[in-house]
């Protein structure tokens, strides 16, 4: 155990069979098989985690119910303060946690570690937000009358997360969700159940410390069937979704069915542009990052380079010779910069994405390959690949969830600026270039139509502080910062009449 895997397992308390939920610091035995958590890096089973049943899961919902009654009167500085505990239990646990997510998904440690450290940082801000929940006021058009809006908690929040970012998502949902006075029920994603039994321990230890109820923080385990009984839910009024496009129409419209919200955060196809005004270093600094961070499994991850055709071939030839320097192998050893795919199904998605964009056409500048040999038994460790393509392919209009970045030649900026809106997708985009005005284009109405658009940063690494999402296939949803919170809680409107009078609106009159 040359990392010190089992230690950290120890110290989270993690164990080679774990029931699968939990509504704080209670965990139900449901008796269902269990789902076998492997590590991309090394194919070792590092534990099972029992499915949630139909009647674990009701127990669970009820007691979210119950559980809800109370904590929505909790005073919000109040729940704020148990957040900040559950940050800072955080920051204790930073390098185990860390590590176990860097170990069950296949991400550097360093990466792990960044994405605990946005956990730690989105509840600070959700602390600071728990005495910021504002609502306007209004001036009533009728004399003596006053009108203002005051937001409420919702009720169950239901968090579906994805395994390429196991424990973060949903932290910037509960941590949020929480100080608005909602309760939450979390599904992880089925590839990482261990990272989110760890969190479940971390959190639900803060909330029974508190001596609050069972109920405000749950965890239940399982595939598409656990979060299907989750959108079919009456008592959820908020599902917030993070994956596939494909999982999210479904849960859309499952929840759109019973007029329930859903909050979607689903697929990019996030381009670069590169123009011939780059700072050529960072340009090629920041796609690099973008594609393999992650191993290209981050939503913010750059999948195409539309790059300018007088500095075309310098991007091209500058990106080959990065490539081939990259350290491909174990997360968890710092020497390496690309750790493995989440799994050999995924691998499979990156070979036929290579087949694919060969047969549109494409020509390798990198090509890309199944790795082999002393280090890369999972059989999870590809190739980091580079492709010049054209964004009409259909293959290029496909999020491929692997480090496989297509090259595209552009003459105008305008062109550049319509090649990368030419996708499905809407979530990430940045413009590398030193002239203020390509850069004021790119960010215009008339510029990048996605949610979020960098200058002179990469796609991928997006601070907690700003609302994280984007439109079209994308979902729309907003989650972590700015005024995000809104979308876990109900606004009232409310006139109050301080008058001896009763005038109608609008100057009806009506006597009797
Ligand atoms: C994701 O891939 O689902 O912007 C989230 C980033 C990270 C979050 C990515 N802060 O790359």
């Amino acid at each position: 155990d040359q990392f010190g895997i089992q230690e950290s397992l120890k110290r989270l308390g993690i164990k080679t069979e774990n029931l699968g939920a939990s509504t704080g610091s209670d965990w139900i035995d449901s008796g269902e098989g269990s789902i076998s958590s492997i590590s991309p890096a090394d194919a070792v089973l590092i534990g099972k985690v029992q499915v949630t049943d139909r009647e674990t899961y009701e127990e669970v919902i009820a007691r979210a119910q119950v559980a809800f009654e109370s904590w929505r009167k909790v005073p919000a500085p109040q729940r704020g303060e148990i957040v900040r505990e559950i940050g800072n239990a955080l920051r204790e646990k930073k390098a185990d946690l860390g590590k176990l997510v860097s170990y069950e998904m296949g991400k550097s440690y360093q990466e792990g570690l960044g994405e605990v450290q946005e956990m730690i940082d989105i509840c600070d801000f959700a602390v600071g937000l728990s005495r910021q929940l504002y609502g306007l006021t209004m001036h009533s058009e009728r004399p003596g009358h006053r009108m203002y809006e005051q937001w409420h908690a919702l009720g169950i929040v239901g968090i579906i997360s994805a395994f390429n970012f196991p424990v973060a998502v949903w932290s910037w949902n509960s941590a949020l969700a929480w100080v608005c006075g909602d309760v939450c029920v979390w599904k992880p994603s089925e590839k990482a159940p261990l990272s989110a039994i760890a969190c479940q321990l971390i959190a639900g230890e803060v909330f029974s410390k508190h001596g609050m109820p069972e109920g405000i923080c749950s965890l239940v385990n399982g595939d598409y069937r656990v979060g299907e009984m989750m959108s079919q839910d009456v008592r959820i009024p908020l599902v917030s979704a993070t994956g596939s496009t494909r999982m999210g129409k479904i849960v859309a419209q499952t929840v759109g069915a019973r007029l329930g919200k859903s909050l979607l955060e689903l697929g990019g196809n996030n381009a670069i542009i590169i123009t011939e005004n780059a700072d050529m270093d960072m340009a090629i600094r920041g796609a690099l990052f973008g594609a393999v961070g992650t191993a290209g499994q981050r939503c913010t991850s750059t999948r195409r380079l539309i790059i300018h055709e007088k500095v075309y071939e310098e991007v091209k030839s500058r990106l080959a010779s990065a490539y081939s320097k990259l350290v491909i192998g174990n997360p968890l050893d710092e020497k390496n910069h690309v750790g493995p795919l989440i799994d050999k199904d995924a691998v499979k998605m990156y070979l036929d994405a290579l087949e694919q964009v060969k047969l549109a056409g494409g020509k390798a500048v990198v090509e890309g390959a199944l790795l082999e040999g002393q280090g890369f038994e999972s059989g999870c460790y590809v190739k980091p690949a580079i492709y010049e393509a054209e964004n009409h392919y259909e293959i290029v209009q496909h999020e491929t969830f692997a480090p496989i970045l297509y090259l595209i030649k552009y003459e105008t900026l305008e062109e550049a600026i319509a090649i990368q809106n030419a996708v499905p997708q809407g979530l990430s985009s940045a413009i590398m270039t030193l002239n203020m005005r390509e850069a004021e284009a790119f960010l215009s109405v008339a510029g990048s139509d996605c949610g979020i658009a960098n200058v002179n940063i990469g796609t991928s690494g997006a601070e907690i502080g700003g609302a994280f999402g984007g439109e079209k296939e994308t979902g729309g949803g907003r989650e972590s910062g700015s005024d995000a919170w809104k979308a876990y809680m109900r606004r009232q409107t409310n006139t109050i009449n301080y008058s001896s009078t009763l005038p109608l609106a609008q100057g009806i009159k009506f006597d009797i």
